[in-house]
């Protein structure tokens, strides 16, 4: 009998323990602690991904842990710590609909780990201005701004179809896309593949681009693929084009491995922002120096 009563002791000890090592919400606890080592990440083939792994090194944070899942099971998971005011890290971007949505700060990075002025590309396949200049010359005209841009995902996150949220805004901004199609011929049916990856800023930009060529009377197809899949559809020819190409550095390592086998049909956007990212109710760091703490 005592040896059951202990078993029972010894095991709510273990429970007890566990917990303590476990998350904190205490305030006045170490973010480290706060969040035990762990920061939400996407989609393993992402740039954001590769540069939170160069950032623990640059840090000096190799014991921490990064989860891959995807851009949605991430700001799920926001959502949830973010409900409940508990501390969580996440790596995020901007432009992205959470920004407005939720109090959130970057963490300073000394050390440039997520590198500075990045830009979105449009890529595409090689031969594809020659084959379809018209389409081509659309997409090198396309640029937009964050705002612009934040109109569109805050519809899609409110439930609106991306399809929909697209023609709302190409209906609505007239004169931009305007600007988009400028000199461009109409088309007959001309056949148009997007290869994009399911990140909210890109469903957002391909779906506008989409709609465009649509009423320029282009056949357009949207394939979703990953971030490594992507490039190699464009540098196979087996994708048209794609407005998901973030340069010069979140997709280093692609854009280096498919060197001379892509075009860059230009910018879409600059001033684009990485790193790791907080709720603003997490006091007690403010740089991922802190998190050394
Ligand atoms: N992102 C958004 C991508 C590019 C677009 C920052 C999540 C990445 O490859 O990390």
């Amino acid at each position: 009998m005592w040896k059951k009563s202990l078993y029972i002791g010894m095991t709510a000890l273990l429970v007890f323990l566990l917990a303590a090592c476990g998350a904190q919400t205490d305030s006045n606890a170490s973010a480290a602690q706060q969040v035990n080592k762990t920061i939400i990440g996407i989609d393993p083939g992402s740039g954001i991904m590769a540069l939170t792994d160069q950032a623990k090194k640059d840090y000096g944070l190799e014991d921490w842990t990064v989860v891959s899942a995807s851009s949605a099971a991430m700001t799920a998971t926001l959502k949830k710590s973010y409900d409940r005011k508990k501390p969580i890290i996440i790596t995020g971007w901007n432009p992205h609909w959470m920004f407005s949505r939720y109090d959130l700060k970057y963490l300073d990075d000394p050390k440039k780990s997520y590198g500075e002025a990045e830009e979105i590309h449009t890529i595409s396949r090689k031969g594809f201005a020659k084959d379809q200049p018209e389409a081509a010359k659309m997409l090198s005209q396309f640029k937009w701004s964050q705002d612009d841009m934040g109109e569109v995902m805050i519809d899609i996150q409110d439930g609106v179809k991306p399809k929909d949220a697209a023609l709302k805004y190409v209906k609505k901004h007239k004169d931009q896309v305007a600007k988009w199609t400028k000199g461009v011929k109409k088309s007959n049916g001309g056949k148009v593949n997007l290869a994009y990856v399911a990140w909210d800023s890109e469903i957002a930009s391909t779906n506008v681009a989409a709609e465009v060529l649509r009423e320029l009377g282009f056949k357009v197809t949207l394939t979703q693929v990953e971030a490594g899949p992507m490039w190699t559809a464009i540098a196979t020819g087996s994708a048209d084009a794609s407005l998901s190409a973030w340069l010069p550095n979140t997709h280093k390592t692609y854009a280096a491995k498919f060197k001379g086998k892509y075009d860059d049909l230009g910018t879409s956007m600059k001033g684009l922002r990485m790193g790791l990212v907080v709720p603003t109710y997490m006091k007690n760091v403010n740089s991922i120096e802190d998190l050394k703490k």
